[in-house]
């Protein structure tokens, strides 16, 4: 990576439009990578920088792994695309095959898509479709939970909870939402799942009354919030859910494009925590981010419900595109190979005791108002300054990276999610880069 490493000639910077970003801000003062290997990234005037976000949680195995580029290299040369419509290649089936071995018990057929916000659209409308085919077609609405992040198609912010991502678009009707879990006057600086707030699940009781259960025909939840800032369900909430949502004929959507693929010590969060969804959407680990894709996991009752009426029928009107490109299958497959070879997909559970530790030793940084965690996932949140909500977090941002580390800021929390390749000593680097910003920030 030395040829690039000192790039200094900046391109252009008018054109591209940058999702979720203040475009002006960062064009004024950009921030370039230009090149990354392991755990580090390359600045493009030559500095390391530790990557303490996985990219954006989805570099699980650490950057540059060769593994993944050759077998897409010569995927390219061999099939380089391939229509997945009434047409198939051997790729997309074997990758699907190496995923329901590793998914979560019954949750053993794939629809692959080319990222997480197609993946939710893609497992709402298989939802709505499943019920229709077994004679509930009226059970339509979708709901989600305030706080929860499930991408930015329409289907995908209607469920989602994030005002900022929501109020300037039009939603679905029909969506409704549970409480969030967030409450930091009973749980703050708990270590890994808080101990209050399970009786928040029965909110899905206020929202069959409201509605009817007959109405309803999923509910999609993250199993720990990601991008609301790393939150972990309280002891005993995801088994209420489950159990109510199975009393009322609801299906069970876990959203786990960020806690797939390793990031809290198992597979999946689901297996963690020993609740098993009908309906489960993944994508960033599953390619190591080298390609984008997500895969949709049905289980077995889902899928077969909606393989019904005449063979030659087409059961579902979905797809896209790419559902399963070939070099996307070929990084995929590269990718479940080096977490089965290095053990990755467990290795946060290992690491979780001294994570745990190293980031609740921030607890006495100034402005620190909670610090949450579970597996290789963490938040430290800041109080907001009175008169500006999010320059704190901004500013962390910016310097953290001065000072060796990318992290990834929303408003004033602060997530951590490194590569689950990091050793315990980058874990100490990553946050003392952290806290010798804290420090001194006023
Ligand atoms: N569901 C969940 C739970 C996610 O975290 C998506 C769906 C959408 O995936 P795509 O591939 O369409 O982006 C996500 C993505 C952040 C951040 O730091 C989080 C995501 C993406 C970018 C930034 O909060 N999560
Ligand atoms: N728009 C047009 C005009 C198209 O022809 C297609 C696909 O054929 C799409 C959108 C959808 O694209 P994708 O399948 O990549 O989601």
């Amino acid at each position: 990576m030395d040829d690039i490493s000192d790039r200094r000639n900046r391109p252009d910077l008018d054109a591209f439009w940058m999702p979720f970003t203040a475009n002006r801000q960062f064009k004024a003062e950009p921030r370039l990578v230009v090149a990354a290997r392991g755990m580090y990234y390359r600045t493009e005037d030559g500095r390391q920088v530790i990557d303490g976000a996985s990219g954006l949680w989805c570099v699980n195995a650490g950057h540059g792994r060769e593994e993944i580029a050759t077998a897409v290299g010569q995927q390219l040369m061999t099939l380089d695309y391939a229509p997945s419509f009434q047409m198939g290649h051997p790729l997309a089936f074997d990758f699907a095959t190496a995923l329901a071995k590793l998914a979560p018990e019954g949750l053993d057929r794939v629809f692959f898509t080319g990222s997480g916000s197609e993946s939710v659209d893609t497992a709402l409308k298989i939802a709505l479709a499943y019920h229709r085919a077994r004679g509930e077609g009226q059970r339509t609405r979708l709901i989600g939970r305030e706080k929860g992040y499930h991408g930015v198609g329409f289907g995908g912010i209607s469920v989602g909870g994030l005002v900022n991502n929501r109020r300037a678009f039009l939603t679905l009707p029909g969506a409704d939402h549970l409480r969030h879990t967030h409450d930091p006057e009973r749980n703050a600086f708990s270590r890994g799942l808080p101990a209050h707030g399970a009786e928040r699940a029965d909110d899905l009781e206020r929202l069959i009354a409201l509605h009817g259960a007959e109405t309803i025909a999923a509910v999609i939840v993250e199993p720990v919030a990601g991008s609301a800032g790393v939150l972990p369900p309280p002891v005993g909430y995801l088994e209420r859910l489950r159990a109510l949502c199975s009393r009322h004929g609801i299906l069970l959507i876990f959203d786990e494009v960020i806690t797939g693929f390793g990031r809290l010590g198992a597979p999946f969060a689901s297996q963690l925590f020993g609740v098993a969804p009908d309906i489960m959407t993944t994508a960033k680990g599953l390619t190591n981010g080298a390609f984008p894709m997500g895969a949709v996991f049905a289980s077995r009752a889902v899928h077969d419900a909606l393989m019904q009426g005449p063979g030659n029928a087409i059961e579902l009107f979905h797809g896209y595109t790419y559902s399963g490109h070939p070099a996307a299958c070929a990084a995929g497959l590269a990718t479940l190979e080096i977490y089965r070879r290095e053990g990755l997909l467990t290795r946060a559970a290992e690491l979780a005791p001294a994570w745990e530790a190293a980031v609740h030793g921030l607890r006495d940084c100034p402005n620190v108002i909670d610090i949450r965690n579970l597996g290789l996932m963490a938040a430290v949140e800041l109080g907001p300054r009175p008169d500006a909500p999010g320059a704190r977090g901004y500013e962390t941002l910016v310097r953290t990276l001065q000072a060796g580390a990318l992290i990834r800021v929303t408003g004033d929390t602060v997530a951590l999610s490194p590569p689950l390749i990091i050793s315990i000593d980058e874990i100490d680097r990553l946050v003392a880069a952290l806290r010798s910003v804290l420090e001194d920030l006023a």
